[in-house]
């Protein structure tokens, strides 16, 4: 079969940038389609750090502008990998300039700010969807699979927690490269979007949408130099958030996300209570997956954990043989591979831009209940 040429154009070349590119390079040795994506240009601000990021990982150009990628008609899809307060202005020219579009989390700023993008990305009809990785962790997608096979009954709890330790440090600037996290203009909001949202997203796919939140958030170092003025400023992200809820199917929810749990550098963990069986999932143990079934015979009853490595695992089929197992980057390649697959059926990979808007919209109630001190109800996507 002849596969048709997939020509990505990257905007960014950081920590998200190197791991597109290893995704866009390995997909076709592992995944079959009808696509093959190409690196064909990549494009940042600093054109010695982007030169050394092209040549290593194998783009065949360099722009200095992201409008050149846009306006280039050897582009076929442009892949986000800016900070956050850019996604909207470059996904909204690309869409109208009829490009794909791949964004890197969360979608956008805020909730209005990801309604005009669904509204430009939909009216342009181009394939779309947002790089939240985990959900495409082997073990995850099988937590998915069960879950649609019943085998939890009725669910009554999902827990989820996002702890990070690399913030504590009050010397830490805002603003710069990797640290525009802490600064609220260029990041739009602290652990809630940044953390959270991964676990929102992870959540709302395996558990159904969050009706109603209820959080509170802490800024603990409350002025930091930023690196733009190298004045002391005002700091206007959450460093921490926690926040319970109700989902729409009557289970609970809880939340934590910190970066101030020393000791922990990137410890994503979840849990679902359902009324017969439970699974529990830690991203630090990432290939297992601990399941307990009520129904096992009594005396053998216990959780179990499976090595989530075998061929009719998600996924694994396609990696090496049974037993080996695979890790964090090989995420960001299931999601290349789920979307080179959408464009071969023409149904779009999730989460597109609208599946993502529900992240959006449920970060926006969690920060606004943070603010107000009351229950916030969250908007449903029309
Ligand atoms: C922050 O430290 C960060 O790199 C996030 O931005 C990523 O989305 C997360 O996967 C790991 O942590």
């Amino acid at each position: 079969m002849s596969k048709k040429k997939l020509n990505v154009g990257i905007i960014g070349y950081g920590f998200m940038g190197r791991t597109h590119a290893n995704a866009f390079r390995k997909v076709s040795n592992f995944f079959e389609s009808g696509h093959v994506p190409v690196l064909k240009a990549a494009c940042g601000r600093d054109q010695a750090k982007l030169k050394a990021y092209a040549d290593k990982w194998g783009w065949e150009s360099t722009e200095s502008d992201w409008r050149a990628i846009i306006n280039r008609s050897d582009i076929d899809v442009v892949d986000i990998c800016t900070p956050n307060d850019s996604h909207a202005e470059i996904a909204i020219a690309a869409a109208r300039a009829g490009k794909m579009v791949m964004c890197e989390k969360p979608l956008s700023l805020n909730g209005p700010q990801g309604e005009e993008m669904v509204r430009e990305i939909e009216k342009a009809g181009v394939a779309n969807m947002v790089w939240y990785n985990y959900r495409r962790v082997p073990a995850v997608t099988l937590a998915k699979q069960i879950i649609e096979s019943g085998k939890l009954g009725r669910i009554f709890h999902y827990r989820a927690k996002f702890l990070q330790d690399w913030t504590i440090n009050a010397d830490l600037p805002q603003g710069g490269a990797g640290l525009w996290r802490l600064d609220a203009a260029a990041a739009g909001s602290g652990v809630t979007g940044d953390l959270l949202a991964h676990c929102i997203d992870t959540a709302v796919w395996l558990n159904g949408s969050l009706d109603t939140v209820s959080a509170m958030t802490e800024t603990f170092v409350k002025e930091r130099v930023h690196s733009a003025t190298g004045k002391k400023e005002k700091v206007g992200i959450d460093d921490a958030c926690t926040f319970m809820g109700r989902f729409s199917n009557g289970s609970l929810a809880t939340f934590e996300s910190t970066r101030y749990a020393r000791g922990h550098k990137a410890l994503y963990t979840l849990e679902i209570n359902g009324e017969n069986a439970s699974i529990a999932w830690d991203l630090h143990d990432l290939h297992r997956l601990q399941f307990f079934d009520y129904k096992d015979e009594g005396r053998f009853r216990g959780w179990r954990s499976i090595h989530v490595t075998d061929s009719d695992h998600p996924y694994m089929g396609n990696w090496w043989v049974p037993g080996l197992q695979i890790g964090y980057e090989h995420t960001f390649v299931h999601q290349v591979a789920d979307f080179l697959q959408g464009l071969d059926t023409g149904k779009f990979a999730s989460p597109t831009f609208r599946d993502a808007l529900e992240t959006q919209y449920i970060c926006d109630a969690v920060l606004e209940s943070a603010a107000t001190g009351s229950w916030v109800n969250v908007p449903k996507v029309s």
